[in-house]
């Protein structure tokens, strides 16, 4: 496996002198950041990126993410000129090292949490989405702005945009994949590149808005529609894994042995009984999720893909950006790197 580190550019509090301290640590996972999803990316921004890593000893291979815009989820009529900026899009990054893409194809919003600084009892903080504080939210009438969320959107905007999806609905949305598909998949096998898809967070639908990326069986369907390498997922365990129908360590050793995870984001979360969840330290003992599991069935499939530590607490008094500090995803970097080694000798010695 090739060990990641998420790095926000030249504006995120962790520098790269920091992160290429982290024992094993090989590649950064980042993208542009001041270019609206739907426009070209400037070469000079990527340069940028490969040239700062490259000075810190490290790789820049994985882009999270090019975001697709609403218009090609929504299979508006300008998503094909939409659809050769995101190609281009790839065949730039490829062109400075990029050998992975991520993204996703949740509509209007990435992931959702309703508070980002909840206080356990040992006094660190982390994200967590709450049932009894997400029920009582409307965004079409509340002025709403949960974390992850595009905040410059107006109350209009988003009216207009759950209208659209609306009249999308889940198969209209699996048709806009699968033409955003058919147009991306062949670019990407021409420059070698895999595509990786983030699972939506929380994998089932949030204000009536449509959600596919959810569990084996839309895992499944995805991954058929087009049958190719370049189409692959970035198994995200924290995402898959806080909705009690998936069996996390299982769907990681079945796409796993088709060789069809590009990129896997490894954290644990505890599902509460009602299910909503916290965002926990690594350790399978602090949440719901066997973390051992998880990397016995990547090291038993001979996995040699991109792996990254996920969200982390804010943890010895860190401040910055919410899952995205550096003290804890350290911690987790080195509890993986620990699941790895053992798994991998005990494989030789069995
Ligand atoms: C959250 C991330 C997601 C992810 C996107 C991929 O911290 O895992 O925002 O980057 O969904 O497109």
């Amino acid at each position: 496996m090739k060990l990641s580190f998420r790095w926000y550019g030249a504006g995120d509090p962790v520098p790269l002198a920091y992160i290429r301290q982290i024992p094993g640590m090989r590649s950064v996972v980042s993208a542009v950041y001041d270019v609206k999803p739907g426009q070209v990316w400037p070469e000079e921004s990527l340069a940028r990126i490969k040239a700062d890593c490259e000075e810190n000893g490290l790789v820049f291979d994985v882009v999270e993410s090019i975001p697709v815009p609403e218009d090609i989820k929504l299979g508006r009529p300008n998503r094909d000129e939409l659809l050769a900026v995101y190609g281009e899009n790839i065949r730039r990054c490829a062109r400075y090292g990029v050998k992975c893409v991520t993204y996703n194809f949740m509509p209007v919003f990435d992931w959702t949490r309703t508070q980002l600084d909840k206080k356990a009892s040992d006094g660190s903080t982390s994200l967590v989405m709450y049932w009894d504080q997400l029920r009582d939210l409307d965004p079409l009438t509340d002025d709403i702005n949960l974390p992850g969320w595009d905040a410059s959107y107006t109350r209009d905007e988003i009216k207009a945009l759950f209208a659209a999806y609306a009249a999308v609905g889940e198969e209209g949305l699996w048709e806009n994949l699968a033409y955003f598909l058919k147009a991306v998949i062949p670019v990407a096998e021409e420059c070698g590149v895999r595509m990786a898809i983030h699972p939506d967070d929380p994998p089932y639908p949030l204000f009536g808005l449509p959600r596919i990326v959810t569990c084996e069986e839309n895992l499944d369907r995805l991954l058929k529609l087009a049958d190719s390498p370049a189409n692959s997922l970035c198994l995200c365990t924290g995402s898959l894994g806080c909705a009690r129908m998936n069996d996390v360590p299982a769907l990681v050793r079945k796409y796993a042995a088709m060789d069809r995870i590009a990129f896997m984001h490894i954290r644990n979360v505890k599902i509460m009984e009602d299910g909503s969840f916290e965002e926990r330290a690594h350790l399978s003992a602090c949440g719901s999720l066997d973390v051992y599991e998880i990397v016995r069935a990547l090291v038993e499939c001979g996995f040699d893909g991109y792996v990254r530590p996920d969200h982390g607490r804010m943890i010895w008094g860190e401040t910055g950006k919410p899952g995205y500090g550096l003290y804890d995803r350290a911690l987790g970097a080195a509890y993986i790197n620990g699941l790895f080694e053992a798994c991998e000798k005990a494989g030789r010695k069995g």
